[in-house]
């Protein structure tokens, strides 16, 4: 099936909520051998982004927002696996931890990024999603994380990642650890003001500035 029709599914299927479809397409776009993130960017992503403007235009609501995000997280378990696949005789670029942050319960992004970093070689904790502080904290530091990589989708919830700046200074932890801060209302802006050490606007940014925060 040609490339671009295939990519105008994935954005229907995530648009009309459609669990089985999405996943169908995905696994149709690796028996094809297409690159999965291309899938994801082009397709899939241009999908939600529709429902999230609908979302907010007042045309759709919570339902069917909910539906768009189930059928996008199904087509990217299908896909995440081939996106981590990588050369694993390659040395670890370093240890990231990775989270959303408290009451923010958004993970779509934050996977992929966690999947682009392994990928890239980086090991990754995933603390998945309404992560508090002190658990960030400890994860630094029962890992040793060279990267702490704090997600946040709500305004309300990115003065968390000030938060958790604070408490690393607090704990001692800060000058050990870098910063990545990321998140569709995160800024380089915001980034500066709360002191963290790297913004990426989107995944394949975040392991460019993850790659540099290391010195790799
Ligand atoms: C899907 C979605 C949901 C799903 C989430 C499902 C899930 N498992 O994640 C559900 C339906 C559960 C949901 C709930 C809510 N949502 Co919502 N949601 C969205 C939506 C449509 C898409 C988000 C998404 O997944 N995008 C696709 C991914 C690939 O992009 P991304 O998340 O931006 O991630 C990329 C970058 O930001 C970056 N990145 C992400 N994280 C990180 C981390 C680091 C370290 C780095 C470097 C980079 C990085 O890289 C990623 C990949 O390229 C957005 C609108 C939008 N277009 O952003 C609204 C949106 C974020 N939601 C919104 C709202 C208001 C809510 C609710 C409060 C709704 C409600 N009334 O209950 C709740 C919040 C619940 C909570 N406490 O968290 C608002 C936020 C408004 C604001 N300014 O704060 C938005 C903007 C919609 C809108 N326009 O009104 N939502």
């Amino acid at each position: 099936m040609e490339k671009e029709k295939l990519f105008a599914e994935m954005k229907q299927a995530v648009s009309d909520g459609e669990i089985e479809l999405a996943e169908e397409l995905a696994r149709k776009a690796l028996e094809a051998d297409l690159n999965p993130l291309e899938a994801i960017e082009n397709g899939y992503v241009t999908g939600i982004n529709e429902v999230g403007a609908k979302f907010e235009e007042g045309q759709i609501f919570l339902p069917e927002l909910i539906a768009a995000a189930e059928a996008m997280k199904a087509a990217l378990n299908v896909l995440e696996p081939a996106l981590q696949q990588r050369d694993m005789s390659r040395s670890i670029l370093g240890k990231v931890v990775i989270g959303t942050m408290y009451n923010d319960i958004h993970d779509i992004g934050k996977d992929m990024v966690a999947s682009m970093l392994m990928a890239a070689g980086f090991e990754v904790t995933n603390l998945g999603v309404n992560v508090p502080c002190d658990k960030f904290i400890n994860s630094v530091k029962e890992q040793q994380a060279d990267i702490l990589a704090l997600s946040a989708l709500l305004t309300t919830t990115m003065p968390e990642q000030k938060i958790v700046i604070e408490a690393l200074e607090k704990e001692g932890l800060r000058s050990g650890v870098k910063v990545l801060v990321g998140g569709a209302p995160v800024s380089q802006q915001w980034a500066y003001e709360i002191k963290a050490d790297g913004y990426a606007e989107n995944a394949i940014e975040a392991v460019k500035v993850a790659r540099q925060l290391v010195g790799k």
